[in-house]
């Protein structure tokens, strides 16, 4: 920002430079900027081109905009279909990455993003006793920018005393020049920096596994390729596992905004849920906190899988992942009912931030068809660690028969020899709010408007969310639970009535009991029903037995039609 004010007095070829030392830089980032002409007047933004130099004398060049959070201006913002030329890389921002290339290669890779932690964070950690770590980043196909500024937020934001390696795993991209220009560039950036690649395409699993055999540190700490670290984020890991060496620690990860690199706070106090599909999700953990405890950590049933820090040692004495699981999915559930199972635990530290960029869609290929390798995945794991209740996964997914999981006995020995509780002790003791379909159920799955291919949803406006019709796909909006105690849920949360006849979901309390009788669902102690109007929205209606839109529960996977 300094630059933009020096530049008024400054013309072409002028060579500015300065220290960035901002509070939430670790060390001052000595840059030069060499000016050459403005490629743009947009008078928002700091558009100057340039080489910088840091302490470690290397050398990249870049065009800032926007130093800070950086919103690009809305020009800029989707440039989905924009093809466009950087060096003699050719980008297709959204297409090929599922975020805005453009909006990160405008952006410095070591700028400055908001201080999200909550308050009592900055205490000092005595570094000298914690154990060093190396941090694992594995990738196939992220843009060159974004994967930089995960390694630069790292070297920005870390003691350098904690650091040991930044192992960095190309799982075989196949974008041609990325290998090429990433050794250059992070050749340059740093002696811890090493840079490896698959010699074909294995998976995330895998590319993982492959990055641990080279870390020589106590600690390893796995982050996703496009993540940025926040001020202080790796003291409190580290210390949270120097007190307790069996626990699995994630940071709190605040969001990065695929469109523009937004870096936003995620809302408080969120840990880890799942449904019966394995479908990770984010539940509030408030219940029961007590006021001041914000920076307190979080107990998590499950962790959402990409960043998180563990013992070296410990992670291979459990097994670490099953080499099996191929591109995507399962392996967090594998380490988290393994880690709770067999006497460890996972706790989310909000005083440890890492932003990371939520993407839409996966734009990678995989090797067969999607969802065939992520039920693959899911079905080992389940056939491993949840014991009786694999079934209710396998029928909430409609897992077809044929599915071949491949050899599962290496793991069920690793699992007789870890001596772990059964997944049932992980439900009562570790994940009771999971719907149990097998307790209390009566019916699970859809409801359907009857005569109609329409199924209640959940759908959300800006500020709630609220029941409606859409046309059935079985999805995990679409399903609910109704309970013995006359409970209509969906996850953790309740359909009661709202305003205007509306029906929304929140926090279950007891004076929303359903009754479910003649393919009604009515309203214990009421004569109203759930109807069906339009066969579009859902409103509690005055029962109308003659009516045709009663809405039907259809049984777990049953199909709509
Ligand atoms: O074949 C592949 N090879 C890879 O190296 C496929 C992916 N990858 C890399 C990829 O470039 C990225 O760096 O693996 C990393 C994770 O892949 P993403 O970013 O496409 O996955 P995701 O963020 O959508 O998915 C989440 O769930 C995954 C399940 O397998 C992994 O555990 C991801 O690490 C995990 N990400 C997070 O937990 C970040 C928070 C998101 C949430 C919720
Ligand atoms: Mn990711």
């Amino acid at each position: 920002h300094s630059a933009e004010s020096n530049s008024s007095s400054s013309q072409e070829g002028d060579v500015l430079k300065f220290a960035l030392n901002a509070n939430n830089l670790s060390r001052p980032v000595l840059r030069e900027i060499r000016l050459s002409a403005a490629s743009s007047t947009r008078s928002n933004q700091l558009s100057v081109s340039g080489t910088s130099s840091s302490q470690q004398s290397h050398s990249i060049t870049y065009s800032l905009v926007n130093l800070t959070s950086g919103e690009p201006s809305s020009r800029e913002r989707r440039p989905d279909k924009k093809k466009y030329q950087q060096g003699s890389l050719l980008f297709d921002g959204f297409e090929l990455y599922s975020y805005n290339v453009t909006a990160s290669d405008m952006i410095s890779l070591d700028r400055s993003i908001p201080d999200t932690r909550p308050e009592g964070c900055s205490q000092s950690y005595d570094t000298k006793q914690l154990p060093k770590a190396s941090v694992i980043i594995c990738f196939h196909n992220e843009a060159v920018s974004v994967l930089l500024r995960t390694v630069h937020s790292i070297l920005d934001r870390s003691p350098a005393e904690l650091l040991d390696k930044i192992i960095v795993v190309d799982d075989n991209s196949t974008i041609e020049d990325l290998q090429s220009h990433l050794v250059e560039e992070l050749a340059h950036l740093s002696n811890k920096i090493l840079l490896t690649r698959t010699s074909k395409r294995e998976g995330l699993v895998r590319a993982r596994l492959l990055g641990a055999e080279l870390a020589t540190s106590d600690v390893i700490i796995f982050l996703d390729a496009h993540c940025e670290c926040n001020v202080g984020w790796l003291e409190p890991l580290l210390s949270r596992l120097y007190e307790n060496p069996q626990k699995v620690v994630t940071p709190y990860i605040d969001t990065i905004k695929a469109e523009n690199f937004q870096y936003k706070k995620s809302p408080e106090r969120l840990r880890g849920g799942f449904n019966w599909r394995l479908e990770f999700g984010w539940r509030s953990a408030n219940v029961g906190a007590k006021p001041g405890s914000e920076k307190d950590a979080i107990i998590t049933p499950v962790i959402s899988g990409g960043l998180f820090a563990i013992w070296r040692d410990y992670f291979k004495s459990i097994g670490s992942y099953d080499p099996e699981l191929d591109i995507w999915g399962g392996e967090n559930f594998e380490l988290s009912f393994k880690t709770w199972m067999c006497g460890g635990s996972l706790e989310i530290i909000p005083c440890s931030r890492v932003g990371h960029v939520f993407r839409a869609s996966l734009p990678y290929s995989f090797s067969k068809d999607r969802e065939e390798v992520v039920l693959r995945n899911l079905g080992r794991v389940a056939s491993v660690w949840m014991d009786e209740y694999a079934d209710t996964f396998y029928a909430a997914v409609n897992m077809p028969e044929k599915l071949d999981l491949g050899d599962i006995s290496p793991r069920i020995q690793l699992r007789k020899k870890l001596k772990c509780h059964s997944f049932d002790w992980y439900l009562k003791n570790i994940f009771p709010q999971l719907d149990s379909i097998n307790q209390e159920t009566l019916h699970y799955g859809m409801v359907r408007n009857q005569g109609s291919l329409m199924c209640l949803d959940v759908l959300s406006s800006t500020s709630d969310f609220y029941i409606g019709l859409s046309p059935c796909h079985g999805g995990k909006n679409q399903t609910f639970n109704l309970t013995s105690n006359k409970r209509l849920s969906q996850a953790e949360a309740c359909i009661k009535p709202g305003i205007n006849k509306q029906l929304t979901l929140s926090v279950c309390k007891n004076n929303m009991s359903w009754v479910y009788q003649n393919g009604f669902l009515r309203l214990d102690q009421t004569e109203l029903c759930l109807t069906s109007v339009d066969n579009e929205a859902v409103q509690l209606l005055p029962c109308d037995f003659s009516l045709e839109t009663n809405i039907v529960v259809s049984k777990v996977n049953q199909s709509p039609d």
